[in-house]
């Protein structure tokens, strides 16, 4: 089952910060994406916060002109920039835009290489940042959004969040966890990858799903 020693120990064998890359993207609601980016293998940790506007601080009351935002770090050496793109471009049409800046579709790149792989990326389809309605943007801050935000499927079921408290797990704690994004994700209906080994843990969890 799922137990203090299981969540402690899976977060202690990912790679750490320095082994993985952070890419950020906004697609709607940011509940949905969390989750749904959680399950991709060599996706390490995901958050959701607030992105692409110019409030200082922005909360999810007082959003000002910023948009629902999500990031991943995923371990480059599994997983590409182009990999995550495609799941992006699943799941939304590039060729419409919602009114409403807070769940806007939007792409935030950070650095030369992500600037590069999105323009390849949208070349290979005859398109450019400018021919779409999703926005490509330099990312300038990311503000993490409120806890009770973070991993929302999760949050939602008190066998799963009641094993990370008995862990000694905070909020940030919970919301930086590589295991924490995997049943973020398995709460949320996804499947998620076999050799994670939380699978059998949580084949004995009453009532985790
Ligand atoms: N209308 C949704 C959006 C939440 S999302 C964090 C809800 O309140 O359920 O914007």
């Amino acid at each position: 089952m799922l137990t203090p020693t299981t969540i402690r120990e899976f977060d202690r064998a990912t790679p750490d910060r320095e082994e993985t890359e952070t890419a950020t993207f906004a697609l709607g609601c940011f509940w949905g994406p969390d989750a749904r980016f959680g399950a991709i293998e060599g996706v390490v940790r995901t958050r959701v916060g607030y992105a692409g506007g110019t409030k200082p601080d922005p909360t999810y009351h007082a959003l000002g002109d910023h948009t629902e935002a999500f990031q991943v770090d995923y371990d480059p050496g599994r997983l590409s920039y182009a990999d995550l793109l495609d799941v992006v471009f699943e799941r939304h049409d590039p060729n419409r835009q919602t009114r409403k800046k807070q769940y806007q579709n939007a792409v935030f790149r950070e650095t030369e290489g992500q600037r590069e792989a999105i323009e390849t990326y949208l070349e290979a389809d005859g398109r450019s940042p400018d021919s779409i309605e999703t926005r490509i943007e330099h990312l300038d801050r990311f503000h993490p959004a409120e806890d009770y935000h973070q991993k929302y499927s999760l949050r939602s079921k008190p066998s799963l969040l009641g094993a990370f408290e008995e862990a000694g797990y905070d909020d940030e704690e919970i919301r930086e966890s590589p295991t924490a994004a995997k049943l973020n994700a398995h709460a949320a209906g996804h499947e998620i990858p076999e050799e994670d080994g939380l699978t059998t843990a949580l084949g004995r969890t009453a009532g985790g799903r």
